[in-house]
C-alpha cells in the first residue's frame, strides 16, 4: 500500500491529525494496535482548552461537543481552609470545556468513514523502517499476513510506549524526565458533581481533585504512593478519603455511588527532543508526557497536530518545505510551557514525601499570594485555558 502520510496510533493525536490532513485532501492511513472498544474503554482526560475545541469546530466534528460539552467559567484551588477561585473567563475571556477524551475519540472515530479516513485496527508488530530515507514505510501483521504501507512521511502518534520514538537512534535525541513519587487514584461514578467547577485541593493528607464528565457523571482523584494497590481501595474508603481532602463544603455536596472505573495512573514529566527525525514526526504522548494536574496532555496532542498538519499541508499542497523543517522547534516551544505549568501546579498542590517544613511554607505562601493577587490568578488562568497556538 502507498499513501502520503502513515499515522501510527488512533488516540486523539493520530485521529485529529488524520482528519486535519483529509480535510486538506492529503492521503493518509492510521495504523492502530488496539480495538476501538479498548481505546474507548480508557478513561483519561476531561478538560479541553479553547484551542482544542476550536480545532473540533474547524473540522465540523462538533455536534455532540456543542450539545453535551460543559463550558466552565473557572475552577478552584483549595488549600485546606478556603476555595481560591480562578475566574478563567473573567481573567482571560475564555472558557475551558468539560468533554471527555472518550467522547472526543468516539466522535473522531465515527466521522472517519464519511471523510475517507482509513483506520486499520488490531495491527500487530507495527514497525518503522527507513525513516532516514525518502522512502520510509511501516510494516505490521494482521489476519495472518504481513503488510507494508509506504509514505512520504510517518507520524508517530502512538503514545508514550509506542514504537515510533523508540525507532529513533539513541544518540540523536535527548530525553528530559521527572518521575513523581505518587500516582493518581481515579474513580468514575454516575453521580452528580459536588461542585459546578473543578476543585484541586492540597490537604495535609494529600492531593484531591473533584472533576466531572456531565451533570450526572463525576470523576474524582486522590494522590497515593506508587506502592498502593487498587484492591486495597474499596469505593467506601475512597469516598471517605475524598470527603476529608476536599473539605467540609465539597463533602456536604458529594454524592457517593459505585465506581464504574477505578485505576491508578503514575505521574511523569517527560520530553523527547527533537520531535522529528528524518521523515518521522512525533506528536502527542509519543514525544512528551505531563502530569495530569494542569489538564494539558490531550490539549498538547491537539496543538502538536495543528502545527504538524499545517506543515504537511504546506509541503504537499504548496510545495513549501519550511513548515516541516520548523515543526519540532515550533511544537517544543509550546510543549515546554505546558510542561512548566503542569510541573508547577503539581508542586504547588501535592505533598511530596521529601518535602520538609520549608517547602510546606513555600506552598502556603504561594497559595496565599495567589488568593490575593489578580496578576498571579491571571498567570494561572492564561495557562489553564491554553496558550495561543
Ligand atoms: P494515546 O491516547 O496514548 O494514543 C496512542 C495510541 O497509539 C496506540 N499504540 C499503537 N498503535 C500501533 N502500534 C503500536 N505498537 C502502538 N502502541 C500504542 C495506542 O493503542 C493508542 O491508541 O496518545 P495521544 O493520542 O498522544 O493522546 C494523548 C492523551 O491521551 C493524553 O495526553 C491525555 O489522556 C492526558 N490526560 C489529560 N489530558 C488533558 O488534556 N486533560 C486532562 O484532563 C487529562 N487528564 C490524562 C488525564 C491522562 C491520564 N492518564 C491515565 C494517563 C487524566 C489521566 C488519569
Ligand atoms: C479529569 O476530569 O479526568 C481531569 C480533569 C482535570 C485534570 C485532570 C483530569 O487536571
Amino acid at each position: 500500500m502507498k499513501t502520503q502520510v502513515v499515522i501510527i496510533g488512533a488516540g486523539p493525536a493520530g485521529l485529529l491529525l488524520g482528519h486535519l490532513l483529509r480535510a486538506e485532501g492529503i492521503a493518509c492511513i492510521i495504523i492502530e494496535r488496539a480495538t476501538p472498544e479498548y481505546i474507548l474503554g480508557r478513561i483519561r482526560a476531561g478538560v479541553l482548552e479553547r484551542t482544542t475545541t476550536d480545532l473540533l469546530h474547524r473540522l465540523g466534528i462538533d455536534a455532540r461537543l456543542n450539545a453535551e460539552g460543559m463550558l466552565e467559567d473557572g475552577f478552584a484551588l483549595a488549600d485546606g481552609e478556603r476555595l481560591i477561585r480562578i475566574d478563567t473567563l473573567g481573567l482571560t475571556g475564555k472558557h475551558v470545556t468539560v468533554y471527555g477524551q472518550t467522547e472526543v475519540t468516539r466522535d473522531l472515530m465515527d466521522a472517519a468513514p464519511e471523510r475517507g479516513l482509513e483506520i486499520i485496527y488490531e495491527a500487530a508488530n507495527v514497525a518503522l523502517h527507513d525513516i532516514e530515507t525518502d522512502a520510509p514505510y511501516v510494516s505490521f501483521e494482521k489476519d495472518g499476513a504481513t503488510h507494508r504501507v509506504e509514505g512520504v512521511f510517518i507520524a508517530g502518534c502512538d503514545g508514550y510506549h509506542g514504537p515510533s520514538r523508540q525507532s529513533i537512534p539513541k544518540n540523536v535525541g535527548r530525553e528530559f524526565e521527572r518521575v513523581y513519587p505518587f500516582g493518581w487514584l481515579g474513580i468514575l461514578a454516575n453521580v452528580p458533581p459536588c461542585h459546578h467547577e473543578l476543585i484541586y485541593a492540597n490537604h495535609e493528607r494529600g492531593f484531591a481533585l473533584a472533576s466531572m464528565r456531565s451533570k450526572t457523571r463525576s470523576r474524582y482523584y486522590i494522590d497515593v504512593p506508587l506502592t498502593e494497590k487498587i484492591e486495597d481501595w474499596s469505593d467506601d474508603r475512597l469516598w471517605d478519603e475524598l470527603a476529608v481532602r476536599l473539605g467540609p463544603e465539597a463533602a456536604a455536596n458529594m454524592t457517593r455511588g459505585p465506581a464504574i472505573e477505578k485505576s491508578i495512573a503514575p505521574l511523569r514529566s517527560y520530553v523527547f527532543e527533537p520531535m522529528r527525525h528524518g521523515n518521522l514526526f512525533l506528536a502527542g504522548d509519543a514525544a512528551h508526557i505531563v502530569p495530569p494536574t494542569g489538564a494539558k496532555g490531550l490539549n498538547l496532542a491537539a496543538s502538536d497536530v495543528t502545527y504538524l498538519s499545517d506543515a504537511m499541508t504546506g509541503y504537499f499542497n504548496r510545495n513549501d518545505r519550511d513548515g516541516v523543517a520548523g515543526y519540532s522547534q515550533k511544537a517544543l516551544a509550546r510543549v515546554w510551557k505546558a510542561e512548566r505549568f503542569s510541573w508547577s501546579l503539581t508542586k504547588l498542590m501535592h505533598r511530596f514525601p521529601e518535602d520538609g517544613p520549608f517547602e510546606r511554607r513555600m506552598q502556603v505562601a504561594e497559595l496565599d499570594y495567589i488568593a490575593s493577587s489578580a496578576a498571579a490568578q491571571t498567570g494561572i488562568a492564561e495557562n489553564y485555558v491554553g496558550l495561543p497556538i
